[in-house]
């Protein structure tokens, strides 16, 4: 009995891990991370403000949360004369109090969106968190904008003494069937914190709706700073239940099937455009934790200059989807990794950093099912020879064949010949005796 419940445990703990990681597979994060651990940190701690239902504060370690240092805790005193009495840990701006717990208003949306963005965070140690409590009027909404807007502000103009240095806000959430052009002041507002170097990132509605035809806020606001974000799967579809928008949505991440802390303090699903968002935002909170000396001038004299140079590489460095081509503006699904690389060309680093990157990687493989005749499609930093394996889906090799890479793209015609693999789902893995490595799945016919 004991050894059944053990291997239950082994197998509940395998799915856990498995799960969890598939979405940030997707999105190589992994790999990115390494390339960050290599590198030095911002001396300056970048924050990431989740305007949302508030959190069980209990489920997270009190270190990622940033405080307001100008406010005293608890004097009954407004000591930052920003408006809010005791406003240390944030704001609660449904019933206007300094409680940013979720107790009160039992509302459970808040933790998975938060959980999301500190999975990515936690080994980090540079990204804080501040946690907003969402109100549901549009005034209340502005007045939690307006908070973050003042506090950055503050912090720009006394060059970091005062204020909190807010890069990002994740706003899981938005207002279905309204327009842009009847909440100007709204709208208004992205502008504003993009000037002072804040990127907003929000979900579009978990509806099959084109936004850009059907109104919803602040996805059809016209702002450079916000990055309007729709759901994809682990496929790499857009999900069925998510809005759309050539012009208003700006690109997806996958936050179907994303594994996390839920406010029951267990784990599960949590899938919905909510759960896409996150991973945008914490992308942003990582890539202002880096040092990288002229970037990070930029962020100091030119806030602005910053926050359009991140959105930048967020949407240039995605991974363009054919199907999103039509549907969003950028075309693609985050892609962490990508974006990391694109920020350090931008400041000529990529040199720096050229070995962590990975230089070896399967862009397409087609047809897919595949007969006895496949295509592969390879990038790779150098020239040398490479095995192809195919192997069945415990791990064996079952046929390999030699070919070689070049500097760049190649394609590679692979015939199976007279080998016949029965039909199911296979393996097929590129290596190089320097030990690149990278894989992909196929079916056979
Ligand atoms: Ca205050
Ligand atoms: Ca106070």
């Amino acid at each position: 009995m004991v050894n059944h419940l053990f291997l239950l445990y082994i197998l509940f703990f395998y799915l856990w891990s498995s799960l969890s990681a598939q979405n940030l597979d997707k999105i190589e994060f992994y790999e990115a991370s390494k390339v960050m651990e290599q590198m030095d940190k911002n001396s300056k701690t970048p924050v990431i403000a989740v305007i949302d239902g508030g959190v069980r504060m209990d489920l997270f370690p009190g270190a990622i949360f940033t405080v307001n240092e100008n406010e005293i805790q608890n004097n009954g005193i407004d000591d930052d004369e920003n408006g809010y009495i005791d406003d240390y840990f944030g704001w609660n701006f449904a019933d206007n109090s300094n409680d940013i717990t979720n107790e009160k208003a039992g509302d459970w949306h808040g933790t998975p969106v938060l959980s999301l963005i500190h999975r990515m965070i936690s080994s980090n140690k540079n990204v804080q968190l501040m946690n907003l409590v969402k109100g549901n009027t549009i005034d209340e909404i502005k007045s939690s904008l307006k908070y973050v807007l003042d506090l950055r502000r503050r912090y720009n103009e006394t060059d970091g003494k005062e204020g909190v240095f807010i890069v990002a806000i994740n706003c899981s959430w938005g207002k279905s069937d309204l327009w842009a052009s009847d909440y100007t002041d709204w709208c208004s507002l992205y502008n504003e914190l993009g000037e002072q170097g804040v990127l907003v990132v929000s979900s579009v509605p978990n509806d099959n709706i084109n936004v850009d035809e059907v109104g919803d806020m602040p996805s059809t606001c016209d702002s450079d700073y916000l990055i309007t974000t729709t759901n994809t799967n682990i496929n790499d579809e857009k999900v069925l239940e998510a809005a759309f928008g050539f012009t208003s949505v700006d690109m997806s991440a996958p936050g179907n099937g994303s594994y996390t802390l839920l406010n029951t303090g267990e784990y599960g699903f949590f899938g919905g455009t909510s759960a896409a968002a996150p991973y945008i935002s914490a992308t942003v909170g990582l890539l202002y934790s880096l040092f990288i000396k002229d970037f990070n001038k930029i962020v100091e004299n030119n806030p602005k200059k910053a926050a359009n140079l991140i959105k930048n590489v967020l949407l240039e460095g995605n991974d363009k989807l054919t199907g999103l081509n039509h549907i969003t503006l950028s075309k693609g699904r985050l892609n962490v990794y990508g974006s990391l690389k694109l920020l350090l060309k931008a400041f000529d680093l990529n040199d720096t950093y050229v070995e962590f990157f990975k230089s070896l990687k399967i862009q397409k493989i087609y047809p897919n099912p595949i007969i006895n005749e496949v295509n592969l499609i390879l990038e790779s930093d150098r020239d040398e020879s490479v095995q192809i394996d195919f192997l069945d889906i415990n791990g064996r090799i079952i046929k390999s064949l030699q070919s070689f890479v070049q500097n760049g793209i190649r394609e590679i015609k692979v015939s199976l010949g007279n080998f016949k693999l029965d039909g199911g789902l296979y393996i097929l893995q590129v290596h190089t005796h320097s030990g690149l490595l990278d894989r992909k799945k196929i079916i056979v016919k």
